[in-house]
């Protein structure tokens, strides 16, 4: 198939799921044109039957904000006709799926896409007042809609109220390039520091001041450290949190990496404090690397993680605290969290499952 595929080029998972997702069908034989505002920043280079298409918005003075909808719907129409686009795949709803539909008008109604919703497009920024008319439109007007769980799925059809079936299609990861290596775990290492590691987007759903606030009570009881991955808003803060708690030499903040298996294959925990996560793709990582996760039980986190690691209530670092402590006192059941972390990852969320799950629902649209 012809496959275009829109979304954000930044490192937040939506963008992270559309590129590998890219590459992936690349790899099984389709041709794929990617567009986006910039080149994402997962995307490798030479991959034969994929390619990049940025789409460039100008800058006129009258616009304090360029209509970067228009632009992209203009671009998806020249790289349609260009490259004989059988279908469109846009991550991310706003405004992404708004300007399928534009293209699609402007094309005498031919043009097909699947929507695939990441989290925040609904449960934030789509649930917005200014934006919930257009993305429950766009969403009636996709061909197929897809979510990244269940959690998603029953939110999207209770805030918007669309009748449209929507597909659950769980994210997915590489588990040959997130595996784990043989690094050993802290009852087997002479300073028996535990490695624990936080990666996010540092948004403030995302309450990584809440993963120090735990991690302060975690290295009260055992020797650990605390990397946090990832970059944002609310980095500042987290680290300010840090001081205040009197654990700031035990944190580091290690900004984007490009290597993060490296990382999550030294880690003996992973912890995520947020508020809402429709899924929580760095949770999937870790456990592919064989890390287990402490998490708040929010949102998607429970179809991800299984029975793998722990979920506690939201906005109470004391009780995570609790939970990791248990796990990371006990190396037994750490030990078995951590084979059941990587056996599910492979189990349920491999790449080839998931892609070949997208595979059906192209084919699905286009008979
Ligand atoms: O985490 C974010 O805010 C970024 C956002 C995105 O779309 O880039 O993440 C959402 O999509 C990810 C990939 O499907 C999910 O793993 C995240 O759980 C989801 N974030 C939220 O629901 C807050």
């Amino acid at each position: 198939m012809r496959i275009g595929i829109v979304c954000y080029p930044t490192v937040g998972g939506s963008g992270v799921i559309a590129t590998e997702m890219a590459m992936a069908l690349a790899a099984r034989g389709h041709d794929i044109h990617l567009l986006s505002y910039d080149r994402p920043g997962r995307l490798r280079g030479g991959i034969p039957g994929l390619r990049f298409h940025e789409v460039a918005v100008s800058a006129y003075p009258l616009f304090r904000y360029p209509p970067y909808d228009l632009a992209l719907a203009t671009r998806m129409l020249e790289v349609r006709e260009e490259a004989s686009i059988d279908i469109f795949h846009v991550h991310y709803a706003i405004p992404h799926a708004v300007s399928a539909f534009l293209a699609r008008s402007m094309c005498g109604g031919t043009l097909n896409f699947v929507t695939t919703l990441h989290g925040t497009d609904i449960t934030v920024v789509g649930s917005d007042r200014a934006y919930l008319r257009p993305t429950r439109f766009a969403l009636e007007q996709s061909n197929a809609v897809t979510a990244v769980s269940r959690y998603l799925a029953d939110q999207t059809h209770l805030m918007f109220g669309v009748k449209k079936d929507i597909d659950v299609v769980h994210n997915f990861v590489d588990t040959e390039r997130f595996k784990p290596n043989d690094h050993k775990p802290w009852h087997k290492r002479d300073d028996e520091e535990r490695m624990i590691v936080h990666a996010s987007n540092f948004r403030p759903v995302k309450r990584v001041a809440d993963v120090v606030r735990a991690f302060a009570c975690i290295q009260k009881e055992m020797p650990a450290r605390l990397l946090l991955l990832g970059d944002g808003p609310d980095r500042e803060h987290a680290l300010a949190v840090a001081a205040d708690l009197g654990c700031q030499h035990r944190v580091e903040h290690m900004g984007m990496r490009d290597d993060l298996e490296k990382t999550l294959q030294e880690a003996d925990l992973f912890l995520s404090a947020s508020e809402t996560e429709s899924f929580g793709l760095s949770m999937l990582e870790a456990m592919s690397c064989g890390v287990p996760c402490v998490s708040t039980a929010v949102g998607g986190v429970g179809e991800v993680i299984g029975d793998t690691g722990s979920l506690v209530p939201l906005a109470q670092p004391d009780l995570m605290a609790k939970a990791a402590i248990a796990i990371l006192s006990d190396p037994k059941r750490h030990g078995q969290l951590s084979l059941a972390a990587r056996q599910r990852a492979i189990d349920c969320f491999s790449t080839d499952r998931i892609v070949a799950q997208y595979e059906t629902i192209y084919e699905r649209v286009l008979s």
